[in-house]
């Protein structure tokens, strides 16, 4: 058997990304999880039995039962996100149950929220150019965004725009990879995006070079923004996003004397307390310019608002009782130790993972782990694998992959439907999570008949539509061709013209009076990082670095961290470091480090390294606890706060501290897999 990329594909052309290439090494891997599993230890410690599926429901029926009668059904709090993306295993049957439940709504912040909120203010839906249109850009700013570790898609597009004589310019505080292959990086101090998109604004407006035409036809308020860019000097600017002003200028003046220019923004500059902010202010550049006239154009931050699959019927938001609280999957920490949950009510009683690994990939870990210890606490965790959640669960319920599964997937980088088919059964007695929240469901004895849907017919489902761009998109034609592309115009220039945008105002929203209502600057402005501190400012702060954790280019978030080949490409946990950091501390490169703030610390190699900024720490990836040195990682140090829009987390908007320690053992402790290995 083989995992290979479909070479007529128009967007992966038959190539697979470092971490999908190993899905079978994944998939077969010693330590999949077969059968339900009760815990015998204690919590946390990962001693468990084997059980049958009708002990393991019979068991956790009863539980959430008895925990709806005693405290009610919002005591039950569901926790998931991306571990698969799939309709039918991550958003369908699932919130079916619970939502006839009762149970806690979760508010799915973690990735995406903040950039999602600014977008809907401004150009409301994601939509953008798809790497079959980028490749006519002239000029490609990739913004804050790792494109050959985080979406290598896009990069052969690149290429070829690139081969047709456009430009690279990556904007990352790391010289990435990808930093590295473009044409010129700008090395920009952490969360100051939107500093250095108003100060482009000033250089444009002040050169009289923004498309007149396009602003007055298409959007509201931007005859606010002269006044309003006047300060943003390019000298200011330079001060604040640690760039030379003349540098500043000539982008500027690159970037509205080009045609067509593309942006591609993502999520870097989104996991501080002005990401909202900083998504808003870099995706009106192309409003100003008027860069979305042409096929190539604009700016993508998602192309998901063009799939307009039926979530109301996956879902059923209608079964959601009337002033059900809901709860922020980042501030999970407080949510487990506070009496009402942190926002009011009942102590979050049982806890139901799917999808997600909250004890490696949630912020503020120890707050995580403590919660998860609670011994009052239920938690059923639906896995492939022992992850370190899954140590903290009562219940631990084998699910199955992608491999194993029917679903239907959208895409947050193109325009394509995809079908996905089982292409092998269920490894042991794994289910999917579909199935495993139909059986609870019937153990239950919840009688609608929408609780039994199998997964086909939910497929059929999400797809009964009347938008247009799924016209004819049908699970039978699905079937036969294994994706389809939206029935969306080709070449897809979407804000070419756009005279009935979901907004309020229907148009672009340089003014977005909505936001005021939120206490928010309803103008574009500059949101500065809670933590990020300019060292010059005088007063010598307690953690003086900021830490930067983005994708581990082996790593799909948690997941592939326990894949022998991929950890081994990933190696130790790094921290790297700018020389005159490095210096002022006595660290030299392979040293063990400890960095630390006042949430907690993990262990690290350091890397001395001019490919980071000075003031800025980065430790790729998210690691597991468990297969860390002392049970630790990056996420000890992350703290609970919110972005400015969307209550998104705050992941790179971390103060921190790093000290060399003395030599101990080995950075990275073996998996169960490799332990059987050596003996
Ligand atoms: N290999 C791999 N691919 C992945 C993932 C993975 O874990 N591994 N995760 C997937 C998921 S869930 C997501 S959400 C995406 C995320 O993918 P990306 O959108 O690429 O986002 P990040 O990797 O979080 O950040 C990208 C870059 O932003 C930089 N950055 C950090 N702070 C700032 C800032 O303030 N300003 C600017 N301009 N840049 C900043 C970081 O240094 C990093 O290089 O990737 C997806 N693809
Ligand atoms: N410090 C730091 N922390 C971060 C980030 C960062 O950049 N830095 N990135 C953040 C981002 S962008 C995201 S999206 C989140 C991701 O957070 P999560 O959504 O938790 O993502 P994963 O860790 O990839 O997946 C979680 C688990 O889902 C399981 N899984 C996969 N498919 C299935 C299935 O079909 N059924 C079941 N039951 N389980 C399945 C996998 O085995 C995996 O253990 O992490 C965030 N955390
Ligand atoms: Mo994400």
């Amino acid at each position: 058997m083989d995992v290979r990329g479909d070479p007529d594909h128009p967007v992966t052309r038959g190539f697979l990304c470092t971490k999908v290439n190993r899905y079978l090494e994944r998939t077969y891997h010693a330590d999949r999880l077969t059968t339900p599993l009760r815990r015998v230890g204690a919590k946390g410690e990962g001693r468990f039995e084997r059980a049958s599926w009708d002990e393991a429901l019979t068991d956790i029926a009863s539980r959430l039962q008895g925990v709806i009668r005693e405290r009610g059904p919002e005591a039950i709090l569901p926790y998931s996100y991306a571990g698969t993306m799939g309709l039918v295993q991550s958003s369908s049957m699932d919130r079916r149950f619970f939502h006839r439940l009762g149970a806690s709504l979760l508010a799915r912040t973690i990735c995406a929220s903040a950039g999602t909120e600014a977008w809907r203010h401004t150009y409301g839906e994601r939509v953008g150019p798809t790497p079959e249109e980028a490749e006519n850009a002239k000029l490609v700013l990739l913004w804050g965004t790792n494109t050959l570790t985080s979406n290598p898609h896009l990069w052969p597009a690149l290429r070829r725009a690139r081969e047709k004589g456009a430009r690279l310019v990556a904007i990352d505080p790391i010289r990435t990879r990808t930093a590295a292959q473009c044409d010129e990086w700008l090395p920009i101090h952490p969360g100051t995006d939107a500093a250095l998109a108003l100060g482009m604004m000033h250089v444009i407006l002040r050169d009289g070079l923004e498309d007149r035409d396009y602003l007055e036809s298409y959007s509201v308020g931007w005859e606010k923004l002269p006044a309003r860019v006047e300060e943003w000097t390019p000298e200011r600017t330079g001060e604040v996003v640690g760039i030379p002003a003349d540098t500043i200028e000539r982008i500027a003046r690159e970037y509205a004397n080009t045609r067509p220019t593309f942006i591609r923004l993502n999520y870097g500059m989104q996991r501080h307390a002005g990401g909202g902010m900083a998504v808003r202010v870099v995706a009106l550049l192309p409003a100003l310019t008027g860069a979305w006239r042409e096929v190539g154009g604009g700016a993508t931050l998602s192309t998901s608002g063009a799939f307009h699959v039926n979530r109301r019927a996956l879902e059923r938001p209608d079964w959601i009782p009337a002033g059900t609280r809901t709860i922020n999957m980042i501030r999970l920490g407080d949510a487990l130790n506070l009496p009402d949950a942190g926002v009011g009510g009942p102590p979050v009683s049982a806890l139901i993972v799917y999808n997600s690994n909250p004890a490696a990939v949630a912020p503020d870990l120890s707050k995580v782990r403590e919660g998860l210890s609670r011994e009052d606490l239920f938690t059923v965790v639906l896995e492939h694998f022992q992850t370190d959640t899954a140590d903290y669960a009562d219940w631990v319920l084998p699910a199955t992959t992608q491999l194993e599964h029917w679903d239907l997937h959208t895409a947050y980088g193109h325009l394509y439907v995809t079908l996905n088919r089982p292409s092998i059964e269920p490894m042991g007695e794994s289910r999917p999570n579909s199935e495993i929240f139909r059986r609870l469901a019937a153990r239950m004895g919840l009688s609608d008949p929408e609780l039994r849907d199998d997964d086909i017919t939910l497929i059929r489902q999400a797809l009964e539509t009347d938008h247009p761009y799924l016209d004819g998109i049908t699970f039978e034609r699905l079937l036969e061709h294994g994706y389809l592309r939206l029935e969306v115009p080709r070449p897809f220039a979407p804000l070419a013209r756009p005279t009935a945008l979901r907004t309020p105002s229907g148009k672009i929203q340089i003014e977005a009076p909505a936001l005021a209502e939120l206490g928010l600057d309803p103008l574009p402005t500059f949101t500065p990082p809670t933590e990020a501190r300019e060292r010059t400012s005088g007063r010598e702060p307690a953690f003086p670095l900021l830490l930067l954790s983005p994708p581990e280019h082996q790593f799909l978030n948690s997941t592939f961290v326990n894949i022998p080949s991929l950890r081994s490409g990933a190696g130790e946990t790094k921290l790297l470091l700018h020389p005159s950091e490095a210096a002022e501390r006595g660290i030299s490169t392979g040293d063990p480090v400890r960095i630390w703030n006042t949430r907690g610390d993990f262990f690290a190699r350091a890397i001395v390294t001019e490919d980071v900024r000075p003031g800025v720490a980065v430790s790729y990836g998210v690691r597991w606890p468990r297969l860390s040195q002392q049970g630790r990682t990056v996420n000890d140090t992350t703290s609970q706060g919110v972005t400015d829009m969307g209550e998104g987390a705050v992941f790179y908007d971390n103060a921190i501290e790093v000290e060399a320690v003395g030599a101990e053992g080995s950075l990275m402790p073996a998996t169960a897999a490799e332990a059987t290995l050596v003996g």
